[in-house]
């Protein structure tokens, strides 16, 4: 009796430990609960392991050369001129939510071998298996935050080449130790962006924040649209419903409809609010991705020197109504001093005749 219930037992036994190992061999997903997800790295359509630096720098490499899949390179013979067509409405290799940590041992060198054979010259890239629909300028206001743009650099690229975007990377560097002045220079970037390259979208990024979902797209709607909307420095909410700071994007014609930005709102603050109301002044909405997609992570920093916030500022916002035709695109008057080009970037210093801090 005590025999044949202990044989049964036995059998029970092995058939729920067969379950068990078949259950987790049939999806490797469900591995992901003895390594807790944030000790992962999206990367690609993989979920790759954040521990080895030498694994995460071969996954990169790799990911970037299977851009694309959808496409039959292996089929195509040597040497035959590919006709492209148009890429598809949603990027196929989209991941999703990123795990996001800014690793301080990290170096612009190491960002550089990452990227290296898949960027051009400027940090400019295409597509390599379709026509992009929109040629997207991606501009960075920028002085003395060199840390935060190796972060930004490491995380942006990939994640652009995902959303298959025709795009180049431009930082405006302030020159001098002027108070620092962030919608002239994006306004200096536009201009310059269009020295370059034929671009039709431009998207405008402080330095140091890094979005958090992969389906935040990098270009330009029906509407100027504003991009980040749910800052983990605002608890992953707008701090006010007219909020336009951090990133947002316009294509050419409706930059060129709100007289591009102000060039006058000197110092922190205020012109982000002075952007949007060219932009409803001007009888446009604006658009923005839900809460989920529109997560950002911005790098933890210290106020910036001679970027005081100015008390003028609120002011001047009462009277957006009637300086938006004379302050604006049509009246901006900067020199540039240099022009650099990075793999990964084109930095462009520019004298914007900054008052002294
Ligand atoms: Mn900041």
């Amino acid at each position: 009796m005590f025999r044949k219930l202990f044989n049964l037992l036995v059998v029970f036994a092995v058939i729920s430990l067969a379950c068990f190992v078949l259950f987790f061999l049939q999806s490797k997903d469900h591995f992901s609960f003895i390594v807790p997800k944030s000790h992962f790295v999206a990367e690609g359509n993989k979920v790759f392991s954040w521990g080895a630096k030498q694994d995460v720098k071969q996954a990169w490499v790799r990911t970037i050369t299977v851009e694309s899949p959808s496409n039959d390179t292996t089929q195509r013979p040597a040497n035959v001129t590919r006709t492209l067509g148009p890429c598809p409405e949603t990027p196929p290799n989209l991941v999703g939510p990123l795990y996001v940590g800014f690793d301080f041992r990290r170096t612009l060198e190491d960002v550089r071998t990452l990227f290296n054979s898949s960027l051009k010259e400027g940090g400019r890239f295409k597509p390599r298996d379709c026509i992009a629909e929109q040629k997207v300028a991606i501009i960075i206001p920028f002085r003395n935050r060199h840390e935060h743009l190796k972060h930004w650099l490491y995380y942006l690229h990939p994640i652009l080449m995902r959303q298959q975007v025709d795009y180049g990377v431009y930082v405006i560097n302030q020159d001098g130790d002027g108070v620092f002045n962030r919608a002239k220079l994006m306004n200096a970037g536009y201009i310059e962006a269009l020295k370059d390259y034929d671009y039709d979208c431009f998207v405008f990024s402080d330095v140091d924040l890094v979005p958090l979902d992969d389906r935040n797209l990098y270009r330009c709607y029906d509407n100027p649209r504003h991009l980040a909307v749910a800052m983990d420095k605002f608890n992953f909410r707008l701090p006010y419903q007219t909020y336009f700071g951090g990133v947002c994007s316009m294509s050419k014609d409706q930059f060129l409809k709100i007289n591009g930005f102000p060039n006058t709102y000197w110092g922190w603050g205020g012109e982000d609010d002075d952007i949007y109301k060219r932009v409803i002044l001007r009888g446009m909405s604006v658009s923005r991705p839900n809460y989920v997609i529109g997560k950002y992570r911005m790098i933890r920093h210290e106020r910036d020197l001679h970027n005081e916030p100015n008390p003028v500022n609120p002011d001047k916002l009462l009277h957006t109504r009637w300086t938006l035709d004379r302050d604006g695109i049509n009246s901006l008057k900067y020199t540039v001093k240099a022009i650099e080009k990075d793999i990964l970037f084109t930095f462009i210093t520019v004298d914007i005749d900054a008052p002294p801090a």
